[in-house]
Formats: C-alpha cells, sequence, structure tokens
C-alpha cells in the first residue's frame, strides 16, 4: 500500500536554496508556510550555493520552522546532511544512489523520493522502494540548468494510464495558472521552486498555488 500521508503532503511541495530567493531564506519559507504549502525539500545547489557549516546552519534553521509548522523537511541529494539533522527524506535524481540504497542508510520511516523523466525510470524508482515520484519538468524551466527535455503532462498521463498508483508530484516550470493541469493528468501535487521563492509576494503566490490544486 502506497504510503497516503506523504501522497497528502505532496499537494504543494515547495523547493529551495539560497540561490533561489533574493530575500532572506527563513522568511520566505515562513511566508510559503503561511501560504500554505505541505512539504519541503532543501535543494542548495548551482553556483553560489553555501557548503559546509553555512549550508548546515541554514538547514537546521528551515527545518526548525517547518518542525513548528508541521511541514515534512526533505533534503535534496545530500544523504550525509539528512543523516546529521535527522531530517524526514531525501530526494535523489537518477544519477544518485538508488532508492533502496538511500533508504538502508537514512533507516525505517523516511521518506525517499526519487526524480524520473519515463515510464522505466519510474517502475525502477517503484522496484527500488521509493515513496514518491517527481515527474518533469513538466513546463519550460530555467531554473534547473542541466533539465530533460520538456514533456508536458504526457509522463504523467502514461503512468496512471498504466495502473501505476505511486505518489506523484509534478515539477518544472509550475505557475498557479498551470498547476491545474498538473493535477487533472494524475499528479497528487505539485513541486515549485522559482513561482513561490522568486514571487513578489511569496505568501500570495503559495496561497494561490494552494487553491489551484485544491
Ligand atoms: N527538476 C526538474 S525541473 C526543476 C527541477 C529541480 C526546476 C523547477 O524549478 P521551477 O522554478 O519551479 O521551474
Ligand atoms: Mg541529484
Amino acid at each position: 500500500m502506497w504510503n497516503e500521508e506523504v501522497r497528502a503532503k505532496l499537494q504543494l511541495y515547495f523547493i529551495m536554496g539560497s540561490t533561489n530567493c533574493t530575500e532572506d531564506p527563513e522568511k520566505v519559507l515562513f511566508q510559503a508556510i503561511s501560504g500554505g504549502i505541505s512539504m519541503f525539500q532543501f535543494r542548495e545547489k548551482g553556483t553560489d550555493a553555501l557548503t559546509g557549516s553555512e549550508k548546515k546552519n541554514l538547514a537546521r534553521k528551515l527545518q526548525q520552522l517547518c518542525k513548528d509548522h508541521g511541514i515534512p523537511f526533505i533534503i535534496n541529494d545530500d544523504i550525509e546532511l539528512a543523516l546529521a539533522l535527522n531530517a524526514d527524506g531525501v530526494h535523489i535524481g537518477q544519477d544518485d544512489e538508488d532508492a533502496g540504497a538511500v533508504r538502508k542508510i537514512l533507516g525505517e520511516g523516511k521518506i525517499v523520493g526519487v526524480s524520473a523523466h519515463t515510464l522505466a525510470e519510474v517502475e525502477k524508482a517503484i522496484e527500488d522502494g521509493a515513496d514518491y515520484i517527481g515527474a518533469g519538468p513538466i513546463y519550460p524551466t530555467r531554473t534547473k540548468t542541466d533539465a530533460k527535455p520538456v514533456k508536458g503532462t504526457s509522463l504523467l498521463e502514461e503512468v496512471r494510464n498504466c495502473g501505476i498508483l505511486i505518489p506523484i508530484v509534478g515539477i518544472g516550470g509550475i505557475t498557479a495558472e498551470n498547476a491545474r493541469a498538473v493535477i487533472e493528468a494524475g499528479a497528487d501535487g505539485v513541486s515549485v521552486i522559482t513561482s513561490i521563492s522568486l514571487a513578489e509576494d511569496v505568501y500570495k503566490s503559495a496561497a494561490a498555488l494552494k487553491k489551484s490544486v485544491s
């Protein structure tokens, strides 16, 4: 049986690192939480990304905010950091270790998410024991420079048409205007970076996204 708690938490999954904001990341996350995000991923990547103790200190602060508001705190890629902070889970890509290996290291009760771009990658992630899939990029994005080709909602439809029920979140270029189509294609939620992190009004943007996926 799939973890229905995880499925519910995917509804509005905000992803952010310091390089995705122009404002103080803690302030951005607080406003996003107020606007109604349901899960958070700390993704500290790209040029100028923090490393070492700076990365860890920011992660700790964001984790505390999540804890205070009952939001699961997931870390992108960095298993060592996830262990050190006892994070709620880890999200990995196709170039990282497989979900089974990650779960073994993290221990039971943690959430393991995997990015997938094809049906075969979804099936492999399920075999490896992933809790959820991040499928995309759905729409054009400027946030991930090495993103795979845009898929629209076709992968979501393909996966659901095969009767695959794993919790799935769409990613890539998602806004309040196009989020509904992602849900209608079969996703349980949407994950977004810049349409929240760089919004003029973070609270309002998160609230608008929440409304379109509810
Ligand atoms: N993986 C596929 S697209 C993407 C990632 C991490 C970036 C999504 O960022 P945005 O700003 O929501 O398009
Ligand atoms: Mg990775």
